[in-house]
């Protein structure tokens, strides 16, 4: 999410992996996955012979899921995303930067931006959620979120909260907001008024999981993209445990993005569909995928 922090290692390794690699995204929904795949097939062996012990114990290894590739789409490769949502047939995103932050309607099967707002120079708009025909969205460091009307992007009113904005999602009763801090926390918000509620502390293995930046609520659970990694936390919201990682490495093609803050951030749920949708900062291309245990 950030412009300025230095740079990471991983983000390092991992474009020093991409230029590597002649492998597309097809390739990578298949025969990527086949040392991964045997290792999810154990550890999801392992997970399924200790369901029991992981609410008490905590120690168990999460599962991990590889993914298949369903669908193709263009995406904006100006748009650096940081809130993703699919509502009603559209996806609405929010873009990041100061001076290139905006809210939009975008048709997933073109990616064309059907309606936009752009939101002031002054702030770096970031996570994105929908409540009851209301988009809300958040700031980076303005400790502002902004309340449009979905249906006219049309700006009503604002709201203010007390930590940096990173990733925004509803779990059906409150809004989840993520901080990027280090401690893995987690925030609940009550979506009228903005309120924190509570707070919770995301572990693997009782250790927390920092960076945690676009969510999702999918099915009960809340994702989470880890900023400047391909992976997604699968998260159980009550406890805070990571139930699951889902590594998304390989899905863009070498050279398809070149800035090295082009990490994986954005993903959208279509609940009347089950579909999941994936993309990420200044990427061409959004994808659906499946999961793959
Ligand atoms: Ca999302």
């Amino acid at each position: 999410m950030m412009m300025d922090r230095p740079d990471h290692d991983r983000a390092g390794r991992r474009a020093a992996f991409l230029a590597v690699l002649g492998l597309g995204a097809a390739v990578a929904g298949g025969a990527a996955g086949a040392n991964r795949m045997a290792l999810a097939a154990a550890s999801s062996h392992a997970a399924s012979m200790s369901t029991q012990r992981q609410t008490t114990s905590r120690t168990a290894i999460p599962p991990r899921y590889s993914y298949r590739v369903v669908n193709v789409y263009p995406h904006d490769p100006q748009a650096y995303t940081q809130g993703l949502v699919f509502v009603d047939g559209f996806l609405y995103e929010s873009t990041g930067l100061n001076g290139r932050s905006s809210i939009r309607k975008v048709k997933l099967e073109t990616g064309a931006v059907v309606d936009q707002r752009p939101v002031a120079a002054q702030y770096f708009a970031e996570g994105l959620a929908e409540w009851r025909g209301k988009l809300f969205q958040l700031t980076w460091q303005s400790h502002l979120a902004f309340v449009y009307d979905r249906a006219t992007l049309r700006q009503e009113r604002t709201f203010s909260y007390n930590s940096d904005g990173w990733g925004l999602t509803s779990d059906g009763t409150n809004f989840v907001l993520s901080d990027g801090s280090a401690d893995g926390t987690l925030r609940f918000h009550d979506p009228s008024t903005f309120r924190l509620i509570k707070r919770l502390t995301v572990r693997d293995r009782g250790l927390p999981v920092s960076n945690l930046n676009e969510l999702e609520f999918v099915k009960g659970e809340v994702w989470a993209n880890v900023w400047h990694t391909d992976r997604i936390a699968r998260i159980q919201p009550t406890s805070g445990e990571v139930v699951g990682w889902i590594d998304l490495d390989r899905l863009l093609l070498p050279g398809q993005v070149t800035d090295r803050e082009a990490v994986l951030n954005g993903i959208a749920y279509d609940a009347a569909r089950d579909r999941i949708f994936v993309t990420g900062k200044l990427w061409p291309r959004l994808f659906e995928i499946q999961l793959q245990p």
